[in-house]
């Protein structure tokens, strides 16, 4: 468990999704792929549910993760813009685990429209639970500043490369310079981060669930996403949005849970997604593709901004795959297939993971764990931690103590730990571990620790005394066999 103090409108059909007309492009591949670093499952789900205490959004996990797609031998579904495939780091992050929905939309769009924010576009939708679209890029960017000014969090977006005018009004062109990357307030995700959220620490899946190799028809149908032709119940509307999580096995006909391996939905379809990035073809083999939390081009260079997804608009299965970069769409574009989530930093640099617990440890033994620390903050910080609080009971070692300067790059560091018992029979003793950041006090990590030492069991002997009373006799052909009187060794 770990704890950070400071947490706390209607646009034409025929616009050109480039993806009509991709069902000719030539289908299986072997991507290469690894999976992602994950360090610890248990107190990445507890740091979860932590957060979803205060919204609902899924912690993608700090590592690498492989982007993109490559060309096969077969040459079917493959499109240029997505090789070569290549490693990108990214820190951990948090995620919307739904496309923005309109009741959210229209609570932060109030606010903001009280609170000096202008928007271009007011936002539709086909029911208060169903993905907001008709919004431009200027508007999402402007409504994340919003729903993190609302909340009290440091908004990340700038008109100023000092920043210090919030980004509130107009349609800016925004650089990278003008965006604080390590605001704790929310933002749209980097291509990068989608493709990784969406990939949900699977490798070279063609969808966000298992889905390797083979066609694309061969992993996905109606039951799984929302895409022109998937059938569900809302079809025949003209703007067929599902609610935003609806394949979540509530759908009609009942379905299978269509989370991703993060929980996040609708990562493929319903609404296709605004990112923070710049759309340029040949990105991948640039080397700043490979860069730690890469953003993209710096510059606006073809004026698109990359769309990733697909949508309900998608008739090709192929749109909706975890790699395909849509371009062709300016950031003053609005259509109805078109929505967005946002991500925001994970608050906590200081990450820790490893379970204490011994049981039936005999009274005054020693015990041996290990537990793992890691820094998941900027790829450039560093920590000082230390451990300062173990439990009274016991004699505790901890090899090493403290640490400094560990970096992301560091990968998690192993702690030994060594406890001689306390020397009582038959108790069960508890605490915790204390982790802090040594410059910051106020983060710090706990790890519960338990020792159980055994009761006072019956010996062997005396269980061998029960049955040879209860079963006289072979107590008998016992001593006739070994000829020697048993029941005088156990008495004795
Ligand atoms: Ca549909
Ligand atoms: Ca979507």
């Amino acid at each position: 468990m770990c704890k950070n103090t400071i947490f706390k409108k209607g646009i034409v059909f025929t616009t050109i999704f480039l993806f009509i007309g991709l069902g000719i492009i030539p289908a299986t591949g072997d991507n290469i792929g690894e999976s992602s670093d994950i360090k610890c499952v248990k107190d990445f789900e507890e740091r979860n549910v932590y957060f979803n205490q205060a919204g609902e959004m899924i912690l993608i996990d700090s590592g690498s993760f492989n982007m993109g797609y490559n060309y096969d031998a077969s040459g079917t579904w493959w499109y240029p813009t997505e090789t070569p495939v290549h490693k990108v780091f990214t820190r951990a992050f948090y995620m919307d685990k739904y496309e923005v929905c309109d009741s959210q939309w229209d609570l932060i769009y109030d606010w903001a429209m009280d609170n000096g924010y202008e928007f271009d576009n007011t936002g539709e939708a086909q029911g208060a639970n169903h993905p907001v679209y008709n919004v431009n890029w200027y508007d999402c960017v402007k409504w994340c500043n919003a729903r993190s000014e609302k909340e009290g969090l440091y908004p990340v977006y700038y008109t100023d490369s000092t920043k210090t005018m919030v980004y509130r009004t107009g349609s800016i062109d925004l650089g990278i310079n003008e965006v604080n990357w390590n605001g704790n307030g929310y933002r749209l995700p980097t291509e990068a981060e989608w493709e990784k959220a969406s990939r949900g620490r699977l490798i070279a899946n063609h969808y966000p669930w298992p889905s390797e190799g083979g066609t694309y028809f061969d992993h996905i149908d109606g039951s799984k996403a929302n895409y022109d032709g998937s059938n569900d119940p809302y079809e025949s509307n003209t703007v067929p949005t599902t609610p935003v999580g609806y394949y979540d096995g509530n759908q009609t006909p009942s379905g299978i849970d269509m989370a991703n391996g993060y929980g996040l939905y609708d990562m493929a379809g319903n609404v296709i997604e605004w990112v923070w990035d710049w759309y340029d073809p040949d990105w991948y083999s640039k080397e700043e593709a490979s860069y730690d939390d890469t953003k993209g081009p710096s510059n606006p260079g073809s004026g698109w901004k990359v769309l990733r997804g697909g949508s309900w608009h998608s008739g090709q299965v192929f749109g909706l795959r975890c790699a395909l970069r849509l371009p062709q769409h300016t950031p003053s574009y609005i259509g109805p297939a078109l929505g967005f989530r946002c991500v925001r930093r994970d608050g906590n640099s200081l990450h820790v993971c490893g379970d204490l617990s011994w049981v039936k440890v005999t009274a005054g033994s020693i015990v041996t764990g290990s537990f793992t620390i890691e820094n998941v903050g900027d790829p450039d910080s560093e920590i000082n931690w230390e451990i300062t609080e173990w439990p009274a009971w016991g004699t505790w070692t901890f090899t090493p103590i403290s640490g400094d300067e560990l970096s992301p790059k560091d990968g998690a560091v192993t702690v030994q730990v060594s406890v001689v018992a306390p020397d009582k029979q038959n108790q069960e003793f508890t605490g915790e571990v204390k982790i802090v950041n040594i410059d910051n006090i106020n983060e710090y990590c706990t790890i519960h620790v338990s020792l159980a030492t055994p009761k006072n069991r019956p010996s062997i002997s005396s269980l061998f005394q029960g049955v040879f009373e209860k079963f006289p006799e072979v107590l008998y052909h016992m001593e006739t066999c070994l000829k020697f009187d048993i029941k005088h060794i156990l008495l004795w």
